[in-house]
């Protein structure tokens, strides 16, 4: 599946050359990979590309314009339509960058992580020494609260491709905190990433002694330079705003702190604001999805992308008839808490026009909604139903009879 898409604005500049440069590298030499220029061997000996031939790539999302005006980039979507598993490469990982939006560009040998504030003993590492420590791999998506589909989307790309997931390598925060000596006053800590704007947020004490990590790896190599390189806070199943990049002080207080970034995102009240942390549940057909081209009727593979961010994934079900029955998904992967799990579904297409939608249940039998349940929730019209908070209404897509695939909201 092809989804490469009008290089707007210059945007991936950088892939248009390499384009260029294969495409010229015409003499083939004995024992060259054909088709490649000798002076790109070694590179690829080194460090592997992937094919020439295989083309998916992020993309700005449109509400925003990126580049702006200022050259920077805010958030690129994931090309989840492309996607297989439950791994992001780290370089197709989606990036939400607002807080200097330029990706520092930080020497590991110079940064420096330090836990201070109502502790007994403030700390203050180096990448080595933290690396020293026990650390755990755990597999976990991001999600972004932007992440909401409009009837304007064309692709699964544009509705859901502010989430990603990875393998993130690292410390458990508890460990740091406890060899910090936490005070018994203690109930929040506040995490700062190192750019200028010194954007912060603020996070319960119980979760950040439950499952957080502190991180320098994901998908087996260090963090890429977008993703929070050289350390970046990991907490799983949070709303995204809270996995802070570029991770160089965690401050243990003993109250909730609005800062910078919380604003608009979550109630200045602790108890309600403890509530909306967590994403989900919520899944997605990725194959068939908007864009895509179904060959003919006969058998296809449905498959799609659920997680929650209360646990593991337990089941997803699937409609064909735009959310009036309902069958069982298989899950082809293991659920893991807090992460993307992959389902599928064995299809025989009978040509009609069709609507499909999936919806999934968490550990906690929490039912993803539909926009129709959202709709008599709220009391709203359904064509006019306002989401609000974070969405995880299931996403229709319509089939036509000629094979097209089209976002079912339009
Ligand atoms: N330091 C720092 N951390 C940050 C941000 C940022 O701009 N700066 N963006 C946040 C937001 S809004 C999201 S959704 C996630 C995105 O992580 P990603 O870019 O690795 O996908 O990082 C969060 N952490
Ligand atoms: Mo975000």
């Amino acid at each position: 599946m092809d989804s490469k898409r009008p290089n707007r604005r210059g945007f991936l500049k950088g892939g248009a050359a390499l384009a260029g440069l294969a495409a010229g590298g015409a003499r083939v030499a004995k024992g060259q990979i054909q088709g490649t220029p000798a002076k790109k061997i070694d590179e690829l000996i080194a460090y592997g590309e992937r094919s020439r031939f295989v083309t998916s790539v992020r993309m700005p999302v449109a509400e925003r314009h990126s580049p702006d005006e200022f050259g920077l980039t805010f958030h690129v979507l994931t090309p989840l339509q492309d996607s297989v598993g439950i791994i992001t490469p780290s370089s197709l990982f989606y990036t939400a960058t607002h807080r200097g939006a330029f990706v520092p560009d930080i020497n590991p040998r110079e940064h420096r992580f330090m836990i201070h504030g109502m502790v007994d003993r403030p700390l203050e590492f180096t990448m080595d020494e933290l690396k020293r420590l026990p650390y755990v791999s755990r597999m976990h998506f991001i999600e972004c609260l932007g992440n909401r589909a409009r009837p304007t989307h064309k692709t699964v790309q544009e509705t859901h491709g502010l989430t990603s997931c990875a393998e993130w390598t690292g410390v458990p925060l508890s460990l740091l905190l406890k060899e910090a000596g936490v005070q018994n006053s203690a109930s929040w800590i506040v995490a700062e990433g190192a750019e200028e704007v010194k954007g912060a947020s603020s996070i319960p004490l119980a979760k950040a002694m439950d499952d957080c990590i502190v991180c320098y790896a994901q998908n087996g190599e260090p963090l890429r330079p977008q993703q929070g390189f050289p350390l970046r806070l990991m907490v799983p199943g949070f709303e995204g705003i809270y996995q802070i990049k570029y991770l160089r002080r965690i401050k243990v207080v003993d109250r909730y702190y609005m800062t910078y970034d919380d604003y608009g995102h979550i109630n200045p009240d602790p108890k309600v604001a403890a509530l909306t942390h967590q994403i989900g549940p919520k899944s997605v057909i990725t194959f068939p999805s908007g864009g895509h081209q179904l060959s003919g009727p006969g058998f296809y593979e449905v498959s799609g992308l659920a997680w929650s961010g209360a646990g593991a994934i337990r089941g997803v079900e699937i409609s064909f008839d735009g959310g009036t029955s309902w069958k069982q998904a298989d899950l082809r992967t293991p659920a893991y808490p807090m992460a993307h799990t992959r389902f599928g579904y064995h299809w025989n297409w009978d040509g009609k026009e069709c609507t499909l939608l999936s919806r999934c249940t968490d550990e906690l039998g929490t039912v993803q909604p539909t926009r129709a349940d959202i709709a008599k929730y709220w009391n709203q019209p359904l064509d006019k139903v306002r989401i609000q908070g974070a969405d995880n209404a299931a996403q229709p897509w319509r089939v036509a009879s000629d094979g097209s695939v089209h976002n079912g909201l339009s």
